[in-house]
């Protein structure tokens, strides 16, 4: 059954039966060897949207042959070559920007209007990582002797395995996949059980485009099967390059398996962002980044605010406007509904974890301010929540909470803000509010994250360096150094030059 390109035509949810429901290696549309598919659940109404290969490492086997046979011509395309067709990528996902939305929507469960951001914000991806193929430059430096010239040329590290996770299943693919494509790798492309109809939908744009049999494979597996798959994409030894993203410990299995081949690994993983605001803030400014850092994709975000410090002269006000805030502007329902700002979570084991958590806290002596529970619509929707009196051993500050949980702790002086800031063993993303300059900038050489944002919510862009520290990451992904993951310097030594 091959359901071809009308995927694209494709505008509402409710007729699904035209989505293709393939995966792709070496430039043909395939089922898994065992024949064996999974379905793949709209998180709104937990219907079957499509049923997808369930493939298996024999399956990942034959993707990493391709991409590797794929590689010895891909290696030697110029940068202008690669440009072009990465060029023609980004131009078929603008012009098909409101299917691929749409789809999203389906299989994430975020509001629509957040879907066509990420749209946005994934295909400016391939239209910087275009760019940026043509910047790969290398160095000559100035040799000790006469009679030598000492080079470093940049050259791709080779094929490259992509596992991306469910709450940016468009963009998480594009960040990783331009960036690589760029460099000159080929890759394979595992997308999360939950959501791997977006990456089929850009595979089917890059072929599309033009972009050669094996450069692009993308293997689909149920949760049953995403270990083997992993393992051979973590240690298989045509395999020169991994980039996850995804949870702390699966980050730190793959990244075992990588030390044992020695191969080069990029990691996104969790965040538990200190959202600072200080007596100095202007808490209007505030509050709207506090929505957007905090409600986006349902708090499903490594870098939504997660740890709320608020200073004692401005906390009961502030509460008071978020709380506000909260209950009169997020609109929860089915994201492909007019109006609505706030969907479901995306499974049930998510659901669980952010209620487990919430309970916890109340348990270790948090206060619930409001919501607090799975919201009244049912299934994987979950109330706004406010937590106050956290401390640092509540359960939702000591682990990600990744649900739209605001946990709250008043704090009295800079210094005690940025102790409990950095009392976790994480550092993806902070957030500082003050309009005092010098506060901002001690604060933010203090603070250990790797990003952060002074008096702004909304930090990702293509042309940032996105990662993290501590246990949140190695490397960085987007910006010019996005590309350093996938590429190898070479040194040559030009010895005998009289
Ligand atoms: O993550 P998993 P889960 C965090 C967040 C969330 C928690 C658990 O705190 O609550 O992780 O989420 C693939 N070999 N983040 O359980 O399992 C999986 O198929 C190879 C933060 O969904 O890590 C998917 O593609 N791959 C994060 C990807 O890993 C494996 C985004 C992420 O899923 C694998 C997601 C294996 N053995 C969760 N096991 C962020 N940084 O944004 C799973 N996967």
């Amino acid at each position: 059954k091959r359901l071809v390109r009308d995927l694209l035509k494709y505008q509402g949810v409710r007729n699904m039966s035209k989505m293709r429901e393939e995966a792709y290696i070496d430039g043909q549309w395939v089922s898994a060897k065992s024949g064996k598919t999974f379905p793949v659940l709209n998180p709104a109404n937990g219907k079957v949207i499509a049923n997808v290969p369930d493939m298996n490492e024999t399956d990942a086997e034959l993707a990493v042959d391709a991409a590797h046979k794929a590689f010895q011509t891909w290696r030697n395309t110029t940068a202008k070559e690669r440009s072009v067709l990465l060029r023609k990528w980004f131009n078929l996902m603008e012009e098909n920007q409101e299917s691929l939305s749409r789809l999203l929507t389906a299989e994430a469960g975020k509001p629509l209007a957040e879907s066509r951001g990420e749209l946005m914000y994934g295909s400016s991806f391939l239209e910087w990582f275009a760019e940026e193929a043509k910047r790969i430059n290398g160095e000559v430096v100035c040799s000790p002797a006469r009679s030598r010239e000492m080079i470093f040329i940049r050259q791709p590290a080779g094929v490259a395995s992509l596992i991306t996770p469910w709450n940016f299943p468009n963009a998480m693919i594009t960040r990783k996949a331009g960036a690589a494509l760029a460099a000159g790798c080929t890759c394979i492309i595992k997308p999360a059980e939950d959501t791997p109809l977006s990456a089929i939908a850009m595979v089917d744009l890059a072929e599309q485009a033009g972009i050669p049999p094996g450069v692009v494979n993308v293997v689909t597996s149920s949760r049953g099967n995403t270990p083997a798959i992993g393992r051979v994409l973590s240690t298989h030894n045509k395999i020169s390059v991994l980039s996850f993203t995804g949870s702390t410990p699966v980050g730190r299995l793959l990244y075992e398996n990588c030390a044992r081949g020695i191969k080069r690994v990029g990691l996104e993983l969790g965040g538990n962002a200190p959202f600072i605001v200080f007596n100095a803030a202007d808490l209007k400014t505030t509050l709207e980044a506090f929505m957007v850092a905090k409600f986006r994709n349902a708090g499903q975000t490594c870098i939504s605010g997660s740890r709320f410090l608020i200073q004692s002269g401005v906390y009961d006000e502030f509460v008071g406007m978020i709380k506000d805030a909260m209950e009169t502007r997020l609109v929860v329902g089915d994201g492909m509904d007019n109006g609505v700002n706030f969907g479901p979570l995306i499974n049930q084991s998510q659901l669980n974890k952010v209620d487990g958590l919430v309970k916890a806290s109340i348990a270790a002596g948090a206060e619930c301010l409001l919501g607090g529970k799975p919201h009244e619509l049912g299934g994987l929707f979950y109330e706004p929540t406010i937590l106050t009196n956290c401390a640092e051993t509540t359960p939702c500050f000591e682990e990600e909470i990744f649900g739209p949980v605001v946990g709250i702790r008043k704090f009295e002086t800079e210094e005690e803000a940025l102790q409990i800031a950095n009392s976790c063993d994480v550092g993806l993303a902070g957030y500082i509010f003050t309009q005092d300059v010098s506060q901002a900038w001690r604060v933010a050489r203090q603070l250990e994250t790797g990003m952060i944002g002074i008096n702004e919510g909304l930090i990702s862009a293509a042309e940032a360096a996105f990662g993290g520290v501590k246990q949140s990451g190695i490397g960085r992904e987007g910006s010019r150094h996005g590309i350093e993951e996938y590429s190898e310097i070479k040194y040559l030594c030009f010895g005998g030059i009289n």
